[in-house]
């Protein structure tokens, strides 16, 4: 059985993935417009895991006696000056995703709830992965700056990638 506290702190989290979820959408609708069709894709893909990352907790909530919180949404930022600003935005999302866990994770431990603690790993591990895929994708970025030919190729690419790839497959290019 949840503490009253744990599951506040869970449908925190519930708020926050569907509020990702939905900060990935705004990208992906962004970027297809502009006419960057891998670049939306990819989006549309990290829209979907986040809803994923949403509902592993919603049933997690509701197997242990709590009741999932299903919330109202903070509206994303849906312009952005260019895809090096979108991608940027990314990533400060996953570090204020990945402190937030981590808070979770102490609340976790304060509550003395260790079946938590153990649930909440996948998150720990999920959330090093997508900032090493954010940081990744970002140097490729830099790299490429005004360069349209590289942004051709860069939007090619990315559709290839998968979050557990991503690192490899675009260090591994040069
Ligand atoms: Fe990428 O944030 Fe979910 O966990």
């Amino acid at each position: 059985m949840l503490s009253k506290t744990i599951e506040a702190a869970l449908n925190k989290q519930i708020r926050i993935e569907a509020e990702s979820s939905q900060v990935y959408l705004a990208m992906a609708v962004w970027a297809e417009v502009k006419g960057l069709e891998g670049i939306s894709n990819f989006m549309y893909d990290q829209s979907d895991e986040e809803r994923e990352h949403m509902l592993k907790l919603v049933k997690f909530v509701n197997e242990r006696g709590g009741h999932a919180h299903v919330s109202e949404l903070n509206a994303p930022n849906v312009t952005f000056k260019g895809y090096k600003e979108m991608f940027e935005k990314l990533l400060e999302h996953e570090i204020f995703v990945s402190n937030s866990i981590n808070d979770l994770v102490h609340i976790s431990l304060q509550e003395k709830d260790y079946a938590t603690h153990n649930f909440l790993q996948w998150y720990v591990a999920e959330q090093i992965e997508e900032e090493a895929v954010a940081r990744t994708i970002l140097d490729k970025v830099n790299m490429i700056g005004d360069d349209k030919g590289g942004l051709y190729l860069f939007d090619r690419d990315i559709q290839q990638l998968t979050v557990s790839s991503a690192a490899q497959d675009l260090g591994s290019e040069e």
